[in-house]
């Protein structure tokens, strides 16, 4: 069996969850049950960044115990995976035994490769990102720098660890251009580019002016950069420093899904470090855009965070899944507003999904004892709605392993829609009075469709296609993507369950 590894940043745990790691989380889950569905043995991991200077400061502000504050806010995100249903197979906390001796063990790998040297930092630090700059990417404003995201950085001059991040520079150039699939989409890529063409410096490891994290062995006071902790997570999932063979598979065929707010330490320091300490480096690192709340920045400050359990709960999951998945390509930046998610998910869910199948069904209840009528034949299958809904896997599988997981969705409403014109061209309710045989026909031809977009729809809006698929009575075992050609079709006799409605509409007067 094919395997693949998929993987979320793991988050940090100074505030609550918002729709950003919801974003990413839905975008890992989809690509999980996509492959799984599809045949694939995958592994998806997600979790929690609990050390370090911003965690140990947002601890103290709320005046309460390190410790019990991150246990408090990572049940928070670990919530927030049962609200969002995913299918994760694994939850890592970087305060855990095996993630501390996963990361201890990286850094000892990367010592005895002669890859770390001890020396004094002089510059600047961003508490927010965790990430050093240099002075030419920060911006001066009355004596003061910022990074170009306007937060304000310190100076800092200690003691430190650094990695032999410059001597990787050619290495990872040659990386780049030998593995064109390894930084996706291609903008990303040619950022990546030219940011280690310009020049990479040795990187600092080590902090020894605070104390929450995993301390360097042999040292009192050297605190583990809070990056290379956090990327070992990967590897700790995987069981590292003993990674089975069979693990091994799945980290050739792993995928980081990230924002391109922390492309820098996955796409430069992580293969970097994996090379220097001799590990296969992983298959492809996406980075996703950045949702903005109705036209601006979210952020704490403006206090216009987006809270993903209350539209969970006032709107249902997967219509919050549909909306995040659909309106914007993988890769492109989005905006959430309430009239734009409203518009999107009474158009396509409640519309042309729901009302479809809730008027077919409901004739089909009316007229036929809910029970389809005619046995779609070989001859049949080249009836456009058919060869058009047998097709539709081939299609879907090229934009999802190129990570268009928009136009996939695209493709299947379209289809949606083209049954839509089906049914309308076809008007079963008028042929039913003089022809009700080709009244039958049709219905199982809409009633076909209808399993093969239950069937797909399952990775993206897993809870209505599990309705759709109960309801037009469709065994629990037999709703893999194997099953979706013209061999498993509905036959003559088949019964469906009584149709009940899949999507309210929503009113968009008031927004
Ligand atoms: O960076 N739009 O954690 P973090 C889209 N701990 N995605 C967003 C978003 C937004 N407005 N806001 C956040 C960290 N995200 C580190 C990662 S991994 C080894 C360590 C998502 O809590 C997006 O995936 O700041 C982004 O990369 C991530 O949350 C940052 O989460």
């Amino acid at each position: 069996m094919k395997k693949i590894y998929i993987t979320t940043p793991i988050f940090y745990v100074n505030d609550l969850p918002h729709i950003g790691h919801a974003y990413t989380s839905i975008i890992c889950d989809t690509i999980y049950k996509f492959y799984q569905l599809n045949g694939f043995d995958v592994l998806f991991t997600t979790g929690t960044d609990e050390h370090g200077l911003k965690v140990e400061k947002a601890a103290n502000s709320k005046k309460v115990n390190v410790k019990d504050f991150v246990d408090s806010v990572s049940k928070n995100f670990k919530n927030l995976t049962f609200k969002l249903q995913l299918s994760n197979t694994d939850f890592v906390r970087t305060t855990e035994e095996r993630h501390k001796n996963a990361a201890l063990f990286f850094w000892d790998k990367l010592e005895t490769n002669n890859q770390i040297y001890l020396s004094k930092y002089k510059g600047w630090y961003s508490i927010k990102d965790e990430s050093f700059y240099q002075e030419k990417e920060l911006e001066k404003i009355n004596n003061e720098f910022y990074t170009a995201d306007g937060e304000k950085v310190e100076w800092i001059e200690e003691e430190s660890y650094f990695f032999k991040l410059s001597n990787w520079e050619n290495k990872l150039l040659d990386y780049y251009k030998n593995n064109p699939n390894f930084i996706m989409p291609d903008s990303r890529r040619n950022e990546v580019i030219s940011f280690v063409s310009s020049g990479l410096k040795d990187l600092s490891i080590s902090r020894t002016s605070f104390k929450w994290g995993i301390t360097v062995k042999n040292t009192k006071n050297h605190i583990m950069y809070v990056w290379i902790d956090a990327l070992v997570n990967y590897l700790t999932s995987l069981g590292y420093p003993s990674i089975s063979d069979e693990k091994k598979e799945f980290w050739k065929n792993c995928i980081h899904i990230i924002g391109k707010d922390i492309l820098k330490f996955h796409a430069v320091y992580w293969p970097a470090m994996l090379m220097a300490a001799n590990l296969p480096i992983p298959k492809t690192i996406f980075a996703h855009g950045w949702w903005t709340n109705e036209g601006k920045k979210i952020s704490k400050s403006l206090g216009n965070t987006i809270d993903p359990n209350k539209i969970i709960e006032e709107y249902g999951l997967d219509q919050f899944k549909y909306f995040l998945l659909r309106e914007v390509n993988l890769g492109n930046d989005g905006d959430y507003s309430k009239i734009s998610f409203l518009n999107r998910i009474n158009a396509d869910l409640s519309n042309n999904l729901g009302n479809l199948i809730q008027r077919t069904l409901k004739f089909l209840n009316k007229n036929f004892n809910s029970t389809i009528p005619y046995s779609i034949i070989d001859s049949d299958t080249k009836i456009q709605p058919l060869k058009d809904g047998y097709d539709l896997l081939n299609k879907v599988d090229e934009m999802m392993k190129i990570f268009q997981i928009s136009f996939s969705l695209k493709l299947i409403f379209d289809y949606i829609t083209s049954l839509n014109k089906f049914m309308d061209r076809e008007e079963p309710w008028n042929s039913f009075k003089n022809n009700p045989k080709k009244t039958g026909k049709d219905l199982a031809i809409l009633i076909e469709g209808f399993r093969l977009i239950g069937i797909i729809l399952q990775p993206f809006i897993p809870n209505a296609s599990s309705k759709i698929l109960d309801t037009i009575n469709i065994n629990k075992n037999l709703r893999s993507f194997k099953y979706l050609n013209k061999d498993h079709k509905i036959q003559k006799g088949h019964f469906i369950n009584e149709p009940k409605p899949i999507f309210p509409r929503y009113e968009t007067k008031d927004c």
